[in-house]
């Protein structure tokens, strides 16, 4: 803060004023949206704050309640925000705490060793966007309490009561001018609260939904060994006990979970603060590279195998990788990539030391683990040779295009559109009906391999997916380049029916799997063809949900409409389908986003993995994240 001048204390007090005026003017800016992911991050924001108390180990309970009149509750049993005069601002430090940007933990910033929180903006951001908001603290004895109205207090710090214990705890209403949904999800927020608990052990986190009746409790005394035990759950595992150490070194704390299981699939997921890391980097890194220098060593030593490659060594590995680092550096596509280079080699050595230990007392493990490797390089190596077939026959070699595709003129990626569409005769309309200057067409033919089940070298011999790299062009796998990506929008166009979007999900996988960065560049979408054709009086309207029907007829009048529903694109003529579903200019198209890797995982391995049971449950439960983008 700066210095107590008089004129320093008004000029101070201005800028708080335009700090939470500037939350309110933008607050995509400080929350990422203002849809329901923004709603959702107003709880995360709160409850990051508890957490940080946890972090420093001053709390261990946390409590997140939806109310019956649509607000929210954050409590936990820690410290209690302060309530001393704050000597510069002349308010308690709670009120600072709740009006001033970023001022979350700046006056006692050495009790934290790290925080939580991707955007770390503090409570006052919640406090900002908030219709009103109430904190009570339990301190000293005491009970005090403060209201707020849309950022601004409304009430003094009054005392109201005595208390025992210690703790804070936030009620919110989020304001409706500000989000496009105010009504918060049970099941988005006690995913990522099952994930928090799963990283700071021994923290119970409880969720409550008073309007739903539900409740859950996740208290994890493993912590990440829960984690990983959580994500194998459905899988038939190669050995029964989880690898799992934590160290720490030179103020960095560093946390590792790993088993195997006998799928084909790597799954590790890697975060900082609580943070999943999309992106990877320098722990992620240094963990690949230890991994695979301890189990080649480990094979040369014990003289069991031939050298294996990294990609080798992962094949059915679940992993999780949590570091706390104080001062992280975000950078990637998506801010979701650690930077700072020195965890690299903290990670790569706590990482040598630990498994190779581990490997040493655990050698049935290690030999079940290697064979499984060793197995996996076999296949690897028929997969290299299908893909280099591929890639004779695609354009990364011979500069041909796969014979279905019907390219566009365009050559300038961001400009250019591939239709991945289903079936010979809605490919045929497709390719009458588009733009060809800069829409390419691929039919696919048939069922389109399940990647979940085959096996690696299976999946490069099959010829739908290898037509699918050779068109969009950036290869797959480890060597996906997404700079030699020929279209920045690939548009997956279905039937709207079961079948549609069977073929969708599959198609999904195989991207999730096998091309994740051009999902996580946005460039992947979902068309969306309309539902029905209403005509009345020589007018058409094209409608794209169930809801949109009946908003039309409540504005056009019911009487004397026709009405004809689309059970598939065939049933459009070529320029039915442009007008409708490809056209850049009227089209719904749906950007896939992966809202939360865990999740998508657990979604790809039950809708299409082997076990049945798990998959029942689950269909009805969970659809990818997918929004609806205006182009
Ligand atoms: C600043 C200083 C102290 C605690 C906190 C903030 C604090 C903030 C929040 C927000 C939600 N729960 C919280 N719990 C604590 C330290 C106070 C002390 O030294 O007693």
């Amino acid at each position: 803060m700066e210095k107590s001048t008089k004129s320093s204390y008004k000029a101070q007090s201005i800028q708080v004023l335009e700090g939470l005026e500037a939350v309110k003017k933008r607050p995509a800016m400080y929350i990422g949206s203002t849809d329901i992911r923004g709603l959702h991050h107003l709880v995360y924001e709160a409850v990051d704050n508890s957490i940080d108390e946890a972090m420093a180990g001053y709390c261990d309970e946390i409590k997140v309640v939806l109310k019956q009149d649509g607000s929210i509750v954050v409590e936990d049993n820690g410290r209690g925000i302060p309530v001393d005069l704050h000597p510069e601002l002349k308010k308690s430090a709670v009120e600072v705490v709740m009006t001033v940007l970023h001022a979350g933990g700046k006056f006692d910033k050495d009790s934290y060793q790290v925080s939580g929180g991707l955007h770390g903006v503090g409570i006052s951001v919640v406090n900002a966007l908030s219709e009103w908001l109430v904190v009570e603290i339990k301190r000293d004895g005491k009970l005090y309490r403060q209201r707020y109205e849309n950022g601004k207090a409304s009430s003094e710090l009054e005392t109201i009561g005595e208390s025992n214990g210690r703790g804070t705890k936030i009620n919110f209403s989020p304001s409706k001018e500000t989000f496009s949904e105010t009504e918060f999800k049970y099941d988005i927020l006690s995913n990522r609260l099952r994930e928090l608990a799963f990283l700071n052990k021994n923290v119970k986190i409880i969720i409550e939904d008073e309007i739903k009746n539900k409740k859950d409790e996740f208290l994890y005394e493993g912590g990440i060994k829960s984690f990983v035990e959580y994500l194998n759950r459905h899988k038939d595992k190669l050995h029964n006990d989880v690898v799992y150490f934590t160290k720490e070194s030179k103020k960095i704390n560093v946390e590792i979970s790993l088993q195997y299981n006998d799928s084909y699939l790597e799954n590790i997921f890697s975060f900082v603060n609580n943070i999943n890391t999309h992106e990877g980097g320098t722990h992620l890194s240094g963990f690949k590279t230890a991994l695979t220098r301890v189990v080649n060593d480990y094979i040369k030593k014990k003289n069991i195998g031939t050298k294996l490659s990294g990609e080798d060594l992962r094949e059915g590995l679940t992993a999780i990788i949590s570091v706390k680092v104080p001062e992280p550096q975000f950078e990637g596509q998506t801010k979701t990539k650690l930077g700072n280079s020195n965890i690299k080699g903290i990670v790569d050595s706590i990482v040598t030391s630990e498994l190779s230990t581990f490997f040493e007392e655990n050698p049935k493990t290690a030999k079940l683990i290697i064979e499984k490797c060793l197995l996996a390089a076999k296949a690897r190596d028929a997969a290299r040779k299908a893909r280099e077939l591929t890639r004779r026959k695609s354009v990364l070699e011979s500069g041909s295009l796969p014979g279905k595709l019907a390219d566009c003129q365009e050559k300038d990626a961001s400009k250019s559109e591939l239709f991945i569409v289903e079936g010979d005769s809605a490919g045929g309309s497709a390719k009458q009906g588009r733009s060809r200057e800069f829409q390419a067409i691929l039919p696919l033919r048939g069922k389109i391999l399940n990647v979940e089940k085959a096996r690696i070298d299976k999946i490069f011999q099959n010829n739908e997916i290898t037509t699918l790299i050779s068109a969009i062009g950036g290869n797959s796998g480890e060597e996906f380049d997404l700079d030699k990506v020929r279209y920045h929008k690939v548009v997956i166009m279905t039937d709207a029916d079961v079948d549609g979007a069977h073929i969708t999900t599959l198609l999904l996988t195989f991207f999730y799997r096998h091309m994740k960065e051009l999902i996580d560049a946005g460039y992947l979408y979902i068309a969306m063809p309309p539902l029905y054709k209403v005509s009345k009086d020589k007018k058409i309207y094209y409608v794209y949900s169930e809801s949109g029907l009946n908003e039309l007829f409540e504005r056009i009048g019911k009487e004397g409409t026709s009405l004809q529903r689309y059970k598939g694109l065939g049933e459009m003529n070529p320029s039915q389908l442009w007008d409708t579903t490809m056209d850049p200019n009227v089209r719904f198209i749906k950007q896939v986003r992966i809202e939360d890797a865990v999740l998508a995982d657990e979604m790809f391995t039950t809708l299409m993995g082997e076990k049945v049971d798990p998959r029942r449950e689950f269909i009805y439960q969970n659809a990818l994240e997918a929004r609806n983008i205006d182009t």
